[in-house]
Formats: C-alpha cells, sequence, structure tokens
C-alpha cells in the first residue's frame, strides 16, 4: 500500500490485521508521533498518555536530551558485541551504580531476559554458595505474578491463558499468596534459594500488599540465607514516587531487576543489579546476549537516568501522584469499588456490575485519554511521571464523566 497523508487509521489497521499475529487486542489508536505526556494519531487527534507504554517512558515520549544521546550514538557505533569491549558500557555502569548503590551490574535488553538472569544467577549461587544439591534449587514467587513471557518466566505464572498450550514448564517454583510474610517463612526449605516478587503487582492489577510485607520478607529471607530478588521493572525509576518500590520500607534486595523506563522508552535495556559476592558466580561465558551491553543502549540508558534525577522526575511522580489519587477517589462513583495506588502506579477498580473496564477505556479514548485495562474490571494509569497538574487536570475533566456512568 502507498503510504500517503491521505492514509487513514482504518487503512493502517487493516495493514495489521493482514499480515500481524494475532496476540493483542490494542485500542484502535494508530500513534504517528509523540512528546512529553501527548502521543497524536495519524488523523492528527492529540491523547494524553496515562499508560506510558506499560511505565517503560517515564521520562516523558521522545525526551530530547535522550533523543540526543541517541542521535549522538548512532553517528558511532551501535553494536560491538561483548566479545570486544567499547567506550559506552563503563559509563552507564558508573552511572547505574552509583545511582542505585549496588556494585555489580549485568546488562540484557528486555525485561524478560532480565528475569531469567536473575533467576540464573539466584540457582547458581545457590548450588555454588549455599550448597544446595545440583538441580535441587527451588525459589518461592507469589500468585498474580506477571514478569514477563518465556517459556520458564509463564511456567510461574497463575494465569490459565499465559500458560495455555505452551507447556511443558520448568519445574522449581513454589507460589505462595502475594503480601503473605507466614506463607513465605512456611514455603522455605533447605533447597529454597531465592523468594522473588514485584513489590507492587502491575498486570496483577495495581496491587499493593500490606505495608511492612516487604520489610518482613527481607528479614525473613536473610534469616534463612535466601535470596530476595525484586522485579521493579514496572515499579522501578520513580515510577511510585521513589527511585525504587523498595525504597519505601527501606529495603535492599539482594539482586534487583530494571527494565522499560531504564532507557526512557528509546531502546530495550534492562539490567540485573547485585553484591559482588553474588554476581561473582557467573564467570566468562556462562550467561549473555548478543545486544547486551550494547554502546547504543548504554549512551540511551546512562541519559536516561541523568535526566529522571536532574529533572526532579521522581519528586513529581510522588507529588502528582498523590494529588491525581485524591481526586480519582474524589470521583465517589457508583461503579468504582476501589482506587489504590503509589505514585503514578493508580488502579481504579470498577465494581462486577459496571460491566468490565474495557469499555470505560474505550470511552476514555475517544475523550482523549489513552489507559489500558488489566484483569477485566481495573483501569490502570500511569502516565509519564514528567506530568504536570494541569495535564491532570485536563484527564480528570474527561474520567469523570466517564466514570459517572459515561461508557
Ligand atoms: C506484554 C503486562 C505490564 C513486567 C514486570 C517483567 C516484565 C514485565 C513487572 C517483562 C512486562 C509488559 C509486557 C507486555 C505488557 C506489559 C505488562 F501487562 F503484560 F503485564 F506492564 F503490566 N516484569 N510487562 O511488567 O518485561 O520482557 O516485556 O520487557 O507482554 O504484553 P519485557
Amino acid at each position: 500500500m502507498l503510504l500517503t497523508e491521505r492514509t487513514t487509521s482504518q487503512d493502517y489497521i487493516d495493514l495489521e490485521q493482514k499480515y500481524g499475529a494475532n496476540n493483542y487486542h490494542p485500542l484502535d489508536v494508530v500513534i504517528h508521533e509523540a512528546s512529553g505526556c501527548w502521543v497524536t494519531d495519524v488523523d492528527g487527534k492529540r491523547y494524553l498518555d496515562c499508560l506510558s507504554a506499560y511505565s517503560a517512558v517515564n521520562q516523558g515520549h521522545a525526551h530530547p536530551k535522550i533523543r540526543q544521546a541517541m542521535i549522538d550514538q548512532v553517528e558511532r557505533v551501535t553494536l560491538t558485541s561483548r566479545a570486544f569491549r567499547n567506550d559506552q558500557l563503563g559509563p552507564f555502569y558508573e552511572t547505574l551504580s552509583t545511582l542505585t548503590g549496588y556494585p555489580r551490574i549485568l546488562p540484557m535488553n528486555t525485561g524478560a531476559e532480565a528475569v531469567e538472569t536473575a533467576i540464573k544467577l539466584a540457582r547458581k549461587w545457590g548450588y555454588k554458595v549455599k550448597g544446595v544439591p545440583d538441580g535441587q534449587a527451588e525459589i518461592i514467587v507469589c500468585d498474580g505474578n506477571f514478569q514477563g513471557r518465556t517459556t520458564t518466566i509463564i511456567s510461574f505464572s497463575p494465569e490459565p491463558q499465559y500458560r495455555d498450550g505452551f507447556g511443558p514448564f520448568t519445574p522449581g517454583f513454589k507460589l505462595i499468596p502475594y503480601g503473605d510474610a507466614d506463607a513465605l517463612e512456611a514455603a522455605i526449605t533447605p533447597n529454597t534459594v531465592a523468594f522473588m516478587l514485584e513489590p507492587i503487582q502491575g498486570e496483577g492489577g495495581v496491587i499493593i500488599p500490606p505495608s511492612g510485607f516487604l520489610k518482613r520478607a527481607a528479614e525473613i529471607c536473610q534469616r534463612h540465607r535466601v535470596l530476595l530478588v525484586n522485579d521493579e521493572i514496572q515499579t522501578g525509576l520513580g515510577r511510585t514516587g521513589k527511585l525504587f518500590t523498595q525504597d519505601h520500607e527501606g529495603v535492599r534486595a539482594d539482586i534487583l531487576i530494571l527494565g522499560k523506563a531504564l532507557s526512557g522508552g528509546f531502546y530495550p535495556v534492562s539490567a540485573v543489579l547485585s553484591s559482588d559476592e553474588i554476581m561473582s558466580v557467573f564467570k566468562p561465558g556462562d550467561h549473555g546476549s548478543t545486544f547486551g551491553g550494547n554502546p547504543l543502549g548504554a549512551a540511551v540508558a546512562r541519559t536516561a537516568l541523568e535526566v529522571l534525577v536532574e529533572e526532579r522526575m521522581i519528586d513529581n511522580a510522588a507529588a502528582m501522584g498523590e494529588y491525581f489519587l485524591e481526586q480519582l477517589a474524589e470521583i465517589n462513583s457508583p461503579l468504582v469499588k476501589e482506587v489504590r495506588g503509589k505514585g503514578l502506579l493508580i488502579g481504579v477498580e470498577l465494581k462486577p456490575e459496571a460491566g468490565g473496564a474495557r469499555r470505560y477505556c474505550e470511552a476514555l479514548r475517544e475523550g482523549g485519554v489513552l489507559c489500558k485495562e488489566t484483569h477485566v474490571n481495573i483501569i490502570r494509569f500511569a502516565p509519564p511521571l514528567v506530568i504536570t497538574r494541569d495535564e491532570i487536570d485536563w484527564a480528570l475533566q474527561r474520567i469523570r464523566p466517564v466514570l459517572r456512568g459515561g461508557a
């Protein structure tokens, strides 16, 4: 098809339908360009983005400094492989380690790859350091988890659709109820090498564990010499109003997993952060990937971290999140069961009689607000961390009538 300025949204949708695998059910908004919190579709209509590509564009779309860093690096070299070294990886490591206080970093690309890396790291530490018999390592995970789509990761998913047709599954995982510290302690055996969780469950429906759970889990893990593995791919890098969600309870996981906004949405960059002792179980050749640690991703990610801090996006997420949450709660709609969240990770749970969140997301799209439903009845609001109070008010003017029954 010849793509011209007369090409309509439907033309693009038809192309996707004609050639694409049917593995998503997206809203029919065809985005042409984006900046900050705003995206523009092929028909020139503007929308306020309240999903942030699932928290991958915390810094706002097309952040000019990250874009410039990408352009500058593209002019030099984009990929060397780890068979050689490059002049961007070390500076990226230094920026990430200095910011987070974690001394050792293993760079990967997607979040799922980083989760897989963390699983391999915890298992190998279990065998080589803790002395768990080979092949017997157990990792405790939580009901309601979503940590990626690889065969091993869906092996511990509680979601039938994420598992259906994809067996056989990887053994060695135990599910406990999310937020239940007693269940965690009861599930630990001498072969337990790690407890892995999301500090707030994003896809699970913005599920916040009881206050103090993470701190208690850390204490239990320490007492039983079990590694605490914290997946902050969605909740990290300012999303909940602190650098990491674990910071709200003063917890430092033994292994921290990052992704998404680590690159500001410009390029897949993920990373596993840990201590010298734990990371030292990996020897040259044990693990890696073609693009992991590439100079383009490293240059982009270093700048994405710099602007997050320099432009005080984390404090803004705390302040704007408090305001957004309070205003949403005040809507007081008969359709709403609960409004919950931390920082700018907010979930509005509708009552079953509301008929599901999708239709409200469709109505919000009509009004110019882009958000996504999760687990049937929950609307997730997660705008970029650069959002202003005026932009939140603009969104609220459109959200109020919809939540009051306008879908
Ligand atoms: C999809 C969900 C969000 C994640 C956490 C690891 C990963 C993710 C906490 C894997 C990825 C993405 C995947 C994307 C939609 C989105 C999502 F709805 F699927 F669950 F954000 F909530 N840990 N989440 O949230 O990272 O490999 O994707 O880079 O698969 O549809 P990834």
